[in-house]
């Protein structure tokens, strides 16, 4: 058998995204996942343009030779359009070989290593009071672990937190007051705010007014999101000791990774960082000398199950473990696959998981479930979700870009 045609479906139900589905000569689908927030349309027109007219007529079950085909072939390598284009293609195989052989993808990966994925969810406030109430609000919904984010004084909107812009009723009448996923649709981005110094002031305040409230069993993770300089990094590490992080996330812009040496050295708080790096190579200092705890690049943006395994495998090496990127912005499709690969992995961490809204749902069908804060795998053949055209026609793609971040002077900052 052979692939006989691949499309590229775009749809919006309340956010953009591209899915590859390839279709072989025995009718068999499989679908990958392609959505790189705010950059939608560049996916699509490199698989449009320069991946579909290649893969048809291949056989479908040659995958790692597909993945080094589209890698080693396209000549300019890495880079999250590259990667995404590669992850869709090597998802929608493996859908396919999956479904083929008649088995949920885990047990082509290797089958179940635990009973399910310990999944964190994020919690928002403006202040202490709303963030409380989004904690309890997760812990209602069986989460056992919590990404804490919070306003800070002085500053009108930051990342992270829940903002009357995005809190308003969605098409399905839910008030989506936590979910902040940042890429509003508009043809300019939104511009939000930052004050490193108030931020460092402020956070470890946060930290310790959420232990005296939950205890110190809640796992709690955070996300710096790029803005600090190692030497701030290592400060704001230093001063969340006590309250025992899982995970301080992306303090750096990790650009220049031998400075993390710096941070390393000045604090036991672990690091997870990769949420924007997509191959193998992003990874190689920061693994050699141990300077991350948790691996986050998702399937979509990391070559797919092919290279998001090779990277994890390579992790274990040095103890280090998966906490995959779930926003809303990888599609169930790139959850599903996360799902698989999570199942059976030596070294898995956490998953991280915003949950779909139920527009996106009617879109993307999906067979994983959400218990106890854990997330598991169904057992339909493949990935286990179906792509419902009716319903991804009904939502035409709409231009949303991810904000941008300055300073109080005005300055332009990492978002
Ligand atoms: O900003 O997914 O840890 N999660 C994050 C996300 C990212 C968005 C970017 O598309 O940092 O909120
Ligand atoms: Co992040």
């Amino acid at each position: 058998m052979t692939i006989e045609s691949a499309e590229v479906l775009v749809s919006s139900p309340g956010r953009n995204f591209v899915t590859l589905r390839i279709t072989t000569s025995d009718g068999v689908t499989g679908l990958g996942d392609a959505t790189v927030n705010g950059r939608e349309l560049s996916v699509v027109s490199y698989l449009k343009d320069h991946v579909v007219p290649l893969l048809v007529g291949l056989d479908e079950h040659r995958i790692e030779d597909t993945w080094q085909y589209l890698y080693r072939g396209a000549y300019w390598r890495r880079g999250p359009i590259t990667m995404a284009a590669i992850a869709a293609v090597d998802t929608a195989l493996w859908d396919i070989k999956a479904k083929i052989a008649g088995l949920p993808l885990y047990q082509l990966l290797g089958g179940r290593s635990r009973e399910g994925l310990l999944c964190y969810g994020h919690a928002s406030g403006a202040d202490l009071p709303e963030l409380f109430d989004s904690i309890r609000h997760h812990q209602a919904e069986g989460y056992r672990a919590i990404r804490v984010q919070t306003g800070i004084p002085g500053l009108p909107n930051v990342y992270g937190v829940a903002s009357s812009a995005n809190s308003a009723t969605t098409a399905e009448g839910v008030t989506a007051r936590y979910d902040h996923e940042p890429a509003r649709p508009g043809s300019k981005p939104v511009e939000e705010s930052w004050d490193t110094r108030a931020y460092i002031r402020h956070v470890p305040t946060v930290f310790e007014a959420v232990r005296n409230e939950f205890g110190p069993e809640l796992p709690l993770l955070h996300d710096a999101h790029h803005r600090l300089t190692p030497i701030q990094a290592a400060k704001v590490g230093k001063s969340l000791e006590p309250y025992d992080l899982f995970w301080l996330e992306d303090v750096t812009p990790a650009e220049n990774q031998a400075v993390l040496r710096r941070v390393r050295e000045h604090t036991t708080t672990p690091l997870a960082i990769g949420e924007v790096f997509n191959t193998i190579h992003d990874y190689r200092e920061l693994f050699e000398e141990q300077l991350i705890d948790y691996v986050r690049s998702p399937i979509t943006h990391a070559g797919g199950v092919t290279g998001l395994r090779r990277i994890f495998d390579y992790a274990s090496v040095y103890q280090i473990k998966s906490g995959v990127h779930g926003p809303t912005d990888v599609s169930p499709v790139g959850l599903a696959a996360a799902i698989h690969l999570g199942i059976a992995i030596p070294n898995f961490g956490i998953q991280e998981y915003m949950q779909h809204s139920a527009a996106t749902h009617d879109v993307f069908q999906t067979d994983y479930t959400f218990e106890g804060g854990m997330l598991k795998p169904g057992e339909a053949a493949g990935l286990g979700v179906e792509y419902d055209d009716v319903a991804g026609a009904a939502h035409e793609y709409a231009p949303a870009y991810l904000p941008v971040n300055r300073l109080l002077d005005g300055s332009m900052h990492d978002w």
